[in-house]
């Protein structure tokens, strides 16, 4: 029995949970009185508090592999969250992230590599030219949303290391702050989050390091001030709030894995034909909808991925 408390009950949204929001998501620009400003240049001018309210502006061009369904309003994107740092409660991040410290942040790629570094925001923000991108994003908990995120390619910070060839796997590791994310404080999970990906799937051209969403810096609860977006896996592979990329020849242990092996496999993969142990994969609710939809086989991305898994067994690498 893993220590893990299912929160599949709360994943049945209805439409009146959507509409008449518990909690009122306080941020956006107007809030706080920020203009747009000129690109992430601007960021610099932003006190952090400033910063971690969220409605600073982003520069950016239209990426790849957008797609053109109805995006997932704001406030559902803001207000409905899984980040088990702050809250089982899907409410809760939102509640809880307003004294999370987004800056000054560092991120350190690191193990099999040939040149080891850390980064601080600016460089990550600085690296490669910030692309708009509308993911389907499939939580495995039964629910998705259409979201326009703003980063780049996970490539082009991964490549900065030059990754020498034993390296097989990425590790992602979320920042570790009890006294900023009350739920650490709890041991729902192995602390701090864990998440990993096959090198190539990392390098994959879909992958992407998030540092917005809807043309404004990441909001705390979305996983500021970067976070990935792999869409074909199911949320949890996206980790949030990301301090450290490792290289390493072994398959890494993720937290998921780690609470309930026999729910949560390294691949994660969207799939309709894989169950999970309690309960179908096969469909799943928008937020914002009423009727549910079929969930498609790498939520939609299999021209782009599937060849990736050629031959291996997706029941068993789930
Ligand atoms: N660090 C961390 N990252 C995380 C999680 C988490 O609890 N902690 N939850 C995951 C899950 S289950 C989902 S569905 C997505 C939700 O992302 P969103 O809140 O931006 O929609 O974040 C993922 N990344
Ligand atoms: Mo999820």
């Amino acid at each position: 029995m893993s220590r893990w408390k299912s929160d599949v009950g709360s994943s049945e949204i209805t439409p009146e949970s959507l509409y008449v929001s518990r909690r009122k998501f306080i941020g956006g620009a107007a809030a706080i009185g920020v203009t747009a400003l000129a690109g992430w240049k601007g960021l610099e001018m932003l006190s952090p508090e400033e910063s971690v309210s969220a409605g600073a502006k982003l520069n950016f061009a239209k990426g790849p592999f957008s797609t053109d369904e109805k995006q997932t309003p704001l406030k559902d994107v803001t207000s409905y969250n899984n980040f088990y740092e702050f809250s089982t409660d899907k409410y809760g991040p939102a509640e809880l992230a307003g004294n999370f410290q987004p800056r000054p942040w560092t991120l350190t790629l690191d193990g099999d590599v040939k040149k080891p570094k850390t980064l601080d925001l600016d460089a990550v923000m600085k690296l490669a030219p910030l692309e708009e991108r509308i993911y389907r994003l499939r939580c495995v908990e039964g629910w998705s949303m259409v979201i326009p995120w703003v980063g780049y390619p996970l490539n082009a910070l991964l490549k900065q290391v030059e990754p020498l060839g034993k390296a097989k796997y990425v590790e992602f590791t979320t920042v570790l702050r009890p006294e900023q994310m009350p739920g650490q404080k709890r041991d729902v999970l192995v602390w701090p989050y864990k998440e990993g990906l096959r090198l190539d799937e990392a390098m994959h051209p879909l992958t992407i390091m998030a540092v917005g969403l809807y043309g404004e810096v990441l909001p705390n609860q979305n996983g500021a001030p970067m976070r990935l977006v792999v869409p074909w896996k199911y949320g949890f592979k996206s980790a949030k709030s990301i301090v450290r990329i490792r290289f390493t020849d072994k398959q890494p242990a993720t937290a998921w894995n780690l609470a309930a092996p026999n729910e949560y496999g390294f691949y994660s993969n969207v799939n309709p034909e894989v169950d999970h142990p309690r309960w179908s994969q096969a469909r799943e609710r928008r937020l914002g909808e009423f009727l549910k939809r079929k969930t498609l086989m790498f939520n939609g991305y299999g021209e782009q991925v599937a060849s990736m898994y050629a031959g291996i067994d997706l029941r068993k690498n789930y």
